[in-house]
C-alpha cells in the first residue's frame, strides 16, 4: 500500500469578462459585455469510501475546471465546477514547497480547499474596463495516509499480536506459527456494551534488525503518529531476546528514535504466553525493575486478558486529547 505521494493541484483559471456594445436605436452604444465565471477549486474531502492513495498517484496533476467566458448581452460566463478529491479518513496534507501542514483529514466529509479558482474577469458592463480572468492557484500537495486507530499493537516477532487482535475483534488473522507473518498493518473492530467500540492495529513485527532495514523495516512506525494507546508486545519464550528487559528496551528505542514525539503517546506492556514460561518469576522481576505498567496474559488460555482490556476500555473513555 503507497501511503505517501505527491500530486501537483490547479485550481481552475476564471472565464474572461467579455468586451461588448449595443448598439441602441438612437445611435448610442451602451457596453453590454458580462464577466467571466470563477473558475473551480480543487477541494479535498474525507470519505470511508475512498479508496487508497494509489489510485491518485495515477493522476499526478488535478486540475478544476475553468470558469466561461462572459459574453455580450449581459450572458455571465458559468463557473467552472470544483474538483473534489475523495481521500480516506487519516490523511495529512502538506504543501510542499514551505513545508506547511494545509489540513489533517480525520473526520468523515471533512474538506479543505486546497487550491481555489480563479476569479472571472470583469466584462464592460457599466463602462468598467473588460478584463481577463485570474489563474487558479497552483500548489505542489503532499498527501499522506496514516492509519486511524486507538490502540497499535506493536511488537516483537511472533509476541502473538495476531492471535490477541483475533481473538478481541474477530478480524478475519489467524496466528501463525513463524515470524513477520504480518506484513501490513491490520486493523481490527473491538466492539462491547452494546454499542462502544475501539479501533485496533497490529503493525508489523520489530526486532533488532529492523532499523537496519531487515525484517519488514519500520517505516510503518508512521503510523503510530495519532495513537490513542501504543501496547509494546512480547512473549516468555526470549526467541529474539536475552530477557524481557532487553526485548522491552529494543522496542521502544525503535519506536522512540523513529520519532522522539511518540513517546507523548500513552504505553503499556503486555507479555504473552505465561501458559508456557520457563521462568515468570524472572519476567515479573525484570518488568518491576523496568517501572512500567504490564500485564501478563496468554491469548491462549485467555488469563489476564480481562485485565488488560479493563484498562484499555479506561483508557481510551477518558482520552480527550484530540
Ligand atoms: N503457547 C502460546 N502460544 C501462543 C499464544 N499466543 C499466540 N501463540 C502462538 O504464537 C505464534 C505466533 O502468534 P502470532 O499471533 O502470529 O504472533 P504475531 O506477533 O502476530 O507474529 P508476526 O506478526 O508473525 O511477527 C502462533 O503459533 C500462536 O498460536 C499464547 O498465549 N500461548
Ligand atoms: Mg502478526
Amino acid at each position: 500500500m503507497l501511503d505517501k505521494i505527491h500530486l501537483t493541484v490547479q485550481g481552475g483559471r476564471g472565464g474572461k469578462g467579455c468586451e461588448s456594445f449595443y448598439h441602441r436605436k438612437d445611435h448610442k452604444t451602451v457596453p453590454n459585455g458580462a464577466d467571466g465565471g470563477d473558475g473551480g477549486s480543487v477541494i479535498f474531502r474525507a470519505s470511508h469510501n475512498a479508496p487508497g492513495l494509489d489510485r491518485l498517484k495515477l493522476k499526478q496533476h488535478l486540475s478544476a475546471e475553468s470558469g466561461e467566458h462572459g459574453s455580450s448581452e449581459n450572458k455571465r460566463g458559468r463557473k467552472g465546477s470544483d474538483l473534489v478529491v475523495l481521500v480516506p479518513l487519516g490523511t495529512s496534507l502538506y504543501n510542499r514547497e514551505n513545508h506547511l501542514a494545509i489540513r489533517d483529514l480525520c473526520n468523515e466529509e471533512e474538506e479543505v480547499i486546497v487550491a481555489k479558482g480563479g476569479r472571472g474577469g470583469s466584462g464592460n458592463i457599466g463602462d468598467k474596463e473588460a478584463t481577463s480572468g485570474e489563474e487558479g492557484e497552483m500548489l505542489e500537495v503532499e498527501a499522506e495516509f496514516r492509519i486511524m486507530a486507538d490502540v497499535f499493537l506493536v511488537g516483537l516477532p511472533s509476541s502473538g499480536k495476531s492471535s490477541l487482535l483475533h481473538r478481541l475483534t474477530r478480524a478475519h488473522i489467524e496466528g501463525k506459527d513463524y515470524p513477520f507473518a504480518t506484513r501490513t498493518p491490520v486493523i481490527g473492530v473491538y466492539s462491547y456494551d452494546d454499542y462502544k467500540q475501539i479501533l485496533f492495529c497490529e503493525l508489523p513485527s520489530l526486532y533488532q534488525g529492523s532499523t537496519q532495514g531487515r525484517g519488514l523495516g519500520t517505516d510503518f512506525l508512521r503510523h503510530l503518529a495519532r495513537a490513542k494507546l501504543i501496547i509494546f508486545m512480547l512473549d516468555t519464550t526470549m526467541k529474539y531476546v536475552s530477557d524481557i528487559r532487553e526485548g522491552l528496551e529494543t522496542l521502544q528505542k525503535i519506536v522512540y528514535e523513529q520519532d522522539a514525539a511518540l513517546r507523548q503517546i500513552p504505553s503499556v506492556v503486555a507479555v504473552n504466553k505465561i501458559d508456557i514460561a520457563s521462568d515468570l518469576g524472572k519476567v515479573q522481576a525484570d518488568l518491576q525493575s523496568s517501572g512500567q505498567l504490564y500485564f501478563l496474559i496468554s491469548v491462549q488460555t485467555g488469563e489476564g486478558l480481562e485485565s488488560l482490556m479493563d484498562f484499555i476500555k479506561e483508557r481510551i473513555e477518558n482520552d480527550h486529547h484530540v
